[in-house]
């Protein structure tokens, strides 16, 4: 039989279930990563599990989140992360390494395997012909202890590219083009799978940006595959051991096929507050005689959407010379450390494009997330801001009234030159960007961890932030409550639980990030929660969708929510509100979305999930649709209460 490489891949790690489109399946994972936003807790929760070392073929655990240190706190993490995977067989790659993804893909990533990372951009390693999952920080946990990480077999979408992009049109731009097809919703329960002759026109770096940003389209993962440019990819990484040849078979059968011209491709955005509100450049930069160009305040290049080196040696190119518009900030994180390094090495005048970057102007920051999740860089008051990376929801830069775009790195130079959006087409010929034929690799950043037999000598290093986790209890028949909170479609983890550079360093701290949940859409949400001591939360479609922050689901269990009825939920998020026993329900009917009011007193029957509104007295037809082992986690009260229990398998 005709497979598809997601397939292949997938059937050859399945180790509970059959592969039948639909059925729940248990992975085994052949590699994790983590980051420090969401690590503390998912080592806390490793902890927990009393497992000595971990089980897998590789385990890494980055630095790349909360580096900006006004306070202990993230500082106190670090070195609680340092001390765990040290003594638990992790590797280690220390703050100033680079953004997890950026490095896992240069260092760690390999054809074929299967990977889950407590970060929703862990697709990013599908550029390299991996299944790799974005996935809560307990789910990583248990991969980690030898675990299956569980997930529904999903439906598999072909992305047909054909053609070749023009000069100035990039990765940034396919992707976009599939947002603005398929939607943010578009991809929930589907594997995005990328085919045909257009492929091999797109370097391992440039797949890694398409993959990345196929989380903006709910996608269990996206993947590429692995062939010539992958190869050479690994070769020039020292890695060539590592590389297999994967692709499809030739008759291999998607459940839906989307075709995609690379040569019809034009520049495009994405506009506030959306990664699929695409227009074209050519419209924003004010082409259409009729409209003004968008003045643009700030530029943020980088991030592991586009911090690559062919992406900075780019705008290197285009900033050359230049001076960065008097209106504009320009700032730069590169990807990764080797990506830096290799920026500062002397081109053939001599100079370095890092220093071109310096030069024109542009404001060089660490190679981690930064302004990607508020953690500096925040835009002024209703300021136009474009950055390359792969997020604008509303708030996330920390200015609530700032007005992000998403665009591609060329687009983003060319308009931080000319402080009004522009089409960098407009830029004359582009010269030729290669992958290089050798990376500079020194992994002297990454700490490895001890000896197993060494182990039980190192001494694991908590800081006074690190509060313990909160645990559910068991599901109790019925569960009558209030809805404290009724909120619209599309509801990001940046408005349940928002990061930026204030409240990322209580990650650690469930009591006190609880006091942030839901401020963005109604700042009493906590108190008034408190208060009812248990209460019930109404949503629209798409529900939860971005990140894989646990905390999304940990706060409000800590403000006493008991479940969340909503239209539709993103994958990530739903599993860890079942992860930690909160109910996840869904309308049968969506236009008894309106006879719910924020206020309202429901029943939950937890035996059958049957609700009732008692204020209005009518009753609510619900979908609860669990697997067998998503009920136990729901009876247990969590996943790690089964965990403890030992009834895992
Ligand atoms: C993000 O891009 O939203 C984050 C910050 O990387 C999150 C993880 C987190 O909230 O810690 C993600 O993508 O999962
Ligand atoms: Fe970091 Fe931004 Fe990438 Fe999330 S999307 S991992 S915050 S760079």
């Amino acid at each position: 039989m005709s497979l598809t490489l997601t397939e292949k891949i997938i059937n050859a790690h399945i180790i509970d279930g059959n592969p039948v489109k639909g059925s729940e399946i248990g992975l085994k994972i052949d590699q994790t990563l983590t980051q420090d936003a969401t690590g503390t807790m998912a080592y806390l929760q490793f902890e927990a599990m009393g497992i000595p070392q971990v089980k897998t073929e590789r385990s890494v655990a980055y630095i790349d989140h909360n580096t900006l240190q006004s306070g202990f706190e993230n500082a106190d993490d670090h070195r609680y992360i340092g001390s765990v995977a040290k003594k638990h067989g992790i590797y280690f790659s220390r703050p100033g390494n680079g953004i997890c993804h950026q490095v896992h893909l240069e260092r760690f990533g390999k054809p074929g395997k299967t990977l889950i990372g407590s970060d929703s951009h862990t697709p990013t390693c599908g550029g390299l012909g991996m299944i790799a999952i974005g996935a809560g920080g307990l789910d990583v946990a248990v991969a980690m202890g030898g675990g299956a990480y569980y997930i529904t077999y999903p439906e598999i979408v072909g992305i047909k590219l054909t053609g070749k992009l023009n000069d100035w049109v990039s990765a940034k731009d396919v992707i976009l083009k599939v947002l603005q097809e398929l939607s943010v919703k578009g991809g929930v329960g589907r594997v995005m799978e990328y085919f045909g002759d257009g492929v091999k026109t797109l370097s391992v770096p440039e797949r890694a940006t398409i993959t990345n940003m196929g989380a903006e389209l709910g996608a269990t993962t996206s993947i590429f595959p692995s062939d010539k440019l992958t190869k050479q990819f690994l070769k020039a990484q020292g890695r060539e051991q590592d590389y297999t040849e994967l692709s499809a078979d030739e008759n291999a059968v998607y459940d839906k096929i989307l075709e995609i011209n690379l040569s019809e491709l034009e520049p495009l955005a994405a506009c506030p507050h959306s990664p699929d509100n695409i227009k074209t450049v050519r419209e924003l930069s004010g082409a259409d005689p009729t409209n003004q160009p968008v003045a643009v305040n700030q530029v943020c290049i980088g991030s592991c959407t586009n911090g690559s080196l062919l992406d900075l040696l780019k705008v290197a190119h285009i900033l050359k010379g230049k001076t960065v518009h008097e209106t504009v900030d320009l700032s730069i994180s590169p990807g990764s450390k080797q990506v830096f390094n290799m920026l500062s090495n002397p081109v053939s005048d001599g100079v370095s494009a890092l220093s071109d970057l310096i030069s024109a102007g542009a404001r060089i920051l660490e190679a981690t997330c930064g302004p990607c999740i508020g953690m500096g860089q925040s835009p002024c008051s209703a300021g136009v801001s474009l950055r390359t990376f792969n997020r604008n929801f509303l708030g996330r830069s920390g200015t609530k009234d700032a007005q992000v775009y998403l665009v591609s790195p060329e687009t983003a130079a060319a308009s931080a030159l000319t402080g009004v959006f522009t089409d960098p087409r407009c830029l004359g010929e582009m010269p030729e960007f290669t992958t290089p034929e050798n990376f500079h690799i020194n992994d002297n950043m990454i700490t490895l961890p001890a000896d197993a037999t060494d182990a039980h000598n190192v001494k694991i290093i908590r800081g006074p932030n690190i509060k313990e986790l909160p645990v559910n209890s068991p599901l109790s028949d019925k569960i009558t409550a209030s809805v404290i909170l009724k909120v619209e479609d599309n509801i990001t983890t940046d408005h349940i639980m928002p990061a930026g550079a204030k409240i990322l360093p209580l990650r650690s701290n469930i009591p006190a990030i609880s006091e942030h949940c839901f401020t963005v859409v109604d700042e009493t949400f906590p108190k008034r929660a408190k208060q009812a001591e248990k209460g019930i939360i109404v949503g629209g479609t798409n529900y939860g969708q971005g990140s894989s922050r646990e905390h999304a689901a940990l706060a409000p269990l800590f403000l006493g929510i008991k479940a969340v009825l909503c239209k539709s939920f993103a994958r990530i998020h739903r599993q860890n509100l079942i992860n930690n026993g909160i109910i996840p329900l869904t309308f049968i009917n969506e236009s008894d979305y309106d006879n719910i009011e924020q206020g309202d007193e429901l029943t939950i029957d937890n035996s059958q999930f049957t609700i009732h509104n008692i204020t209005k007295n009518i009753d609510i037809p619900v979908k609860s649709e669990f697997t067998e082992r998503e009920l136990a986690m729901l009876k247990a009260g969590g996943l790690l209460n089964l965990t403890r229990g030992g009834e895992l398998k």
